[in-house]
This record gives structure tokens, C-alpha cells and sequence, in this order.
């Protein structure tokens, strides 16, 4: 495979970008080679710039759950460009995305638009601490809730991917605000709590985390999450920024029947636009400034090209439900396809699989918690992910990633990648 273009780009973009790229995971520092410079998307399909098509596994880390360049947000934006790109003045755009929201999730009463996911966490922690007067917040080991400074403890994703999930440039002040848990482990919630008794603003999580690789929440524990947090006046938030209208209409959420108060949310409602909301019950949305004293602002939030995108998202899914039962047959077919593969071979590694998220793990043990996760072989990993790529498709290129899986995925597509995976997993066994 020629990527001489795609190493040029890189080489030259370490003259003045940090690392060369401009978020950490991109530069596969955790499996190898030279990173792609991607020239566009289209479908199920990446095309770096030296002309290689890959079959896309990533979506742009969630949003593409149309695949990519669907032609509804395309003709949206472009439509929208016709107005103008940004006014920093209310639009009707915007009631209308919040009111879609609203009905689709219906735990968001009221929503705030702003940039990205990680400024929905640190509004909503900010929202939550204001509501409540009180400082702690818990957040669980692995998960990832953005690069606001007191999530940058335990972090998963880039932050465990480049081996820093306690940032530095992080001060103690800040960080002895943020207790940490383990993900599916009541008692250790039920101890914090009892611990820091009346001092607990809120309690954060993926409910279905994917930024240590997939994890599923054991039976009961996000029921059982609510029920202290009811108990206790804890606001609880559900980070839903990958899990929110991909593993159901309504999200994780609705999916396991378990309402929190507040939930943030990312890339998805901007058709991958940059964009991010937080939202929850009414009487805790309206602390929020001009309606109430907790101030959080932004010249892009409610971008109307944003909207746009995200208008045009959200209407196809709310209007096709059966959207979802085609994405969970394709991650079924892929984690089962996958499965069943490698038991032929006599492999048993973890394959964690919920709707149109996946994560194979390299490690025989059951993946519930960040301590699992950490378990897997990761040079393994790494020669999966290259040979994988070398036959056209392209994954998450660490293991602390989720796959995020699109309808564009056609049943020959499927056929390939699993193809692929059988060559891949002989190869590096070999
Ligand atoms: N941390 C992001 C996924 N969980 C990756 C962002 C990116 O590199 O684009």
C-alpha cells in the first residue's frame, strides 16, 4: 500500500502541529506507522490522500451513523451556507433542534447548544455544582468525558491510549474534587458516598462506556446508580455523547429504562458538525444563565450550519426508527461473524458488542471495568489494527476505543471486513 503522500503530510505537519496531528489518538502512536491524512468520506468509505479506499469502522468516532456524506445533511448545510455561517444571535433553527431533542430524549426538558462534548461535561459538572452547592462530583475509572481538567483523572481514551489518564497541568485543587469509582461496582459508590456525606454534586458516566473499548453495564447497576443518587441528591449524569440516538432513538437511556437528570450529548446531533449540548429536568436547566446565575456562554454555540446538519440528522432517525434494528443486525453480523471466527481458530478473545457498538479485546477475560480493560495485550492489538488496515479497513487505532458501526455497511461490506479479520487474526498468529 503506497501512503508516501499520507507520510509527507506528517512529516511536515510535526513542523508545526504538536505530534503532528490535532488530537492525540490520530497519530497511532498505540499501534504504529504512519497515520492516514484522510482526503474524504463518503458511505462506508475513507480515502486517504494517497487515493486508498479503507471500509470505515470509527464513523468519526460516532456521528456517521448514516455513513458519511449522507446526502440530507449534505443538501442542509449547503442550503444553510446560502444565509450565512454565523450570526452569534438566536435562531428559529435552534427552537428547533431543542424541541427535537426534547421529544426524542424525553429526560432533556430544556437543552443548551455549545461546541463540542467535552464543553457539554464541564457546563454540566459547573451546572450541577451551582444546583446543588456542593463541590465533589464522581466519575468512574476509564471513562471519558472530555479534556476539561477535573475529568483528566483516570481518563480513558486518548488520555489511557498515550499512557497519561492523569494529565499533568491538572492541579491537586482540582483533582481531589473528583472522586473515582470503578464502572459496574455499586459498593464502591455506595462507600464514596458515605464517605463524603451531603458533599456529592453529581455523578457522571458513559452509561455504556466505549472510551475503554466497549463495556456493557451489568444488570441492575444503572438502576442502581439512580437510586442513590435519588436517595442522595446527587444529579445524575448520563455522558451520552457516543451512546446518544445511536444505540436507540433515545440512548442509552432508553434503551436500559433508567432516567437521568441530566445528559450530554456530542458530534451525533451536529451530523458530525462541530457540536455538543447538555440538557435535563427544567428546574435544573433554569439555574443556567440568562435564566439563572451558573454562567456558560459561546459566539458558536447554536451555529446555524451546525443545526442544520443536526436538524437533518435527527429528523431521519426520528422518522425511520427501523434505522435501529438494521444497525444492531450489523453488529450483530459483525461481533458474531468475528466470534465465530475466532473459535475456529481456538481463540477466545473478548468480543464486547451492544446495537451498532463494538470492541474486540485482546484478552480471554470478561471486559465489565477499566482493570479488565487494561488486561488486554496491547502489541497484539497494535498487529491487528496494522494488518487490518493493510486490507483495506480501517479501525480505531487504539484499544481503548469503541468501533462505531454505520447503515452503510451492505452485507458485501460485512462479508469483507470479516474477510479481512480471519486473514488478519491467522496472520498475527502466525
Ligand atoms: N477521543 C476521541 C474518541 N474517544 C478521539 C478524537 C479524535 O482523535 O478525533
Amino acid at each position: 500500500m503506497n501512503i508516501s503522500e499520507s507520510k509527507r503530510l506528517f512529516s511536515e505537519a510535526q513542523d508545526y502541529i504538536p505530534g503532528g496531528v490535532n488530537s492525540p489518538v490520530r497519530a497511532f502512536k498505540a499501534v504504529g506507522g504512519n497515520p492516514l491524512f484522510i482526503k474524504s468520506a463518503n458511505g462506508a468509505f475513507l480515502y486517504d490522500e494517497d487515493g486508498n479506499e479503507y471500509i470505515e469502522m470509527i464513523n468519526s468516532w460516532g456521528p456517521m451513523i448514516l455513513g458519511h456524506n449522507h446526502p440530507l445533511i449534505q443538501e442542509a448545510v449547503i442550503k444553510a451556507m446560502e444565509s450565512g455561517t454565523s450570526f452569534g444571535a438566536p435562531t428559529a433553527k435552534e427552537v428547533e433542534i431543542a424541541e427535537l431533542i426534547t421529544s426524542m430524549v424525553p429526560s432533556i426538558e430544556k437543552v443548551r447548544m455549545v461546541n463540542s462534548g467535552t464543553e457539554a461535561t464541564m457546563s454540566a459538572i459547573r451546572l450541577a455544582r451551582g444546583f446543588t452547592g456542593r463541590d465533589k462530583f464522581i466519575k468512574m475509572e476509564g471513562h471519558y468525558h472530555g479534556h476539561g481538567d477535573s475529568f483528566l483523572i483516570a481518563a480513558g481514551s486518548g488520555a489511557m491510549t498515550m499512557g497519561n489518564p492523569d494529565s499533568p497541568g491538572v492541579t491537586s485543587g482540582t483533582a481531589k474534587d473528583t472522586l473515582l469509582a470503578p464502572y459496574n461496582d455499586l459498593d464502591a459508590i455506595r462507600k464514596l458516598v458515605e464517605a463524603n456525606p451531603g458533599e456529592i454534586a453529581a455523578l457522571i458516566l458513559e452509561p455504556v462506556p466505549g472510551n475503554m473499548g466497549l463495556c456493557l453495564p451489568q444488570v441492575g447497576y444503572l438502576e442502581g446508580l439512580r437510586e442513590i443518587c435519588t436517595t442522595e441528591g446527587i444529579v445524575l449524569i448520563f455522558d451520552e455523547v457516543m451512546t446518544g440516538f445511536r444505540l436507540s432513538k433515545g440512548g442509552a437511556q432508553e434503551l436500559f429504562g433508567v432516567t437521568p437528570d441530566m445528559t450530554t450529548l456530542g458530534k451525533i446531533i451536529g451530523g458530525g458538525m462541530p457540536v455538543g449540548a447538555y440538557g435535563g429536568k427544567k428546574e435544573i436547566m433554569d439555574f443556567v444563565s440568562p435564566a439563572g446565575p451558573v454562567y456558560q456562554a459561546g459566539t458558536l454555540s447554536g451555529n446555524p450550519i451546525a443545526m442544520s446538519a443536526g436538524l437533518a440528522m435527527l429528523n431521519e432517525l426520528n422518522n425511520n426508527p427501523q434505522v435501529y434494528n438494521e444497525l444492531n443486525e450489523i453488529g450483530v453480523k459483525i461481533s458474531s461473524g468475528v466470534k465465530e471466527i475466532n473459535s475456529d481458530l481456538g481463540l477466545d478473545y473478548t468480543v464486547n458488542h451492544l446495537g451498532s457498538m463494538y470492541s474486540l479485546f485482546f484478552s480471554n477475560q470478561t471486559i465489565q471495568n477499566f482493570e479488565d480493560a487494561k488486561g488486554s495485550d496491547l502489541k497484539m492489538f497494535g498487529k491487528y489494527f496494522q494488518a487490518m488496515l493493510k486490507r483495506g479497513v480501517y479501525l480505531a487505532p487504539s484499544q481503548f476505543e469503541s468501533l462505531f458501526l454505520s447503515t452503510a455497511l451492505t452485507d458485501d461490506l460485512i462479508g469483507k471486513i470479516l474477510a479481512a479479520h480471519q486473514e488478519s487474526i491467522k496472520e498475527i498468529h502466525s
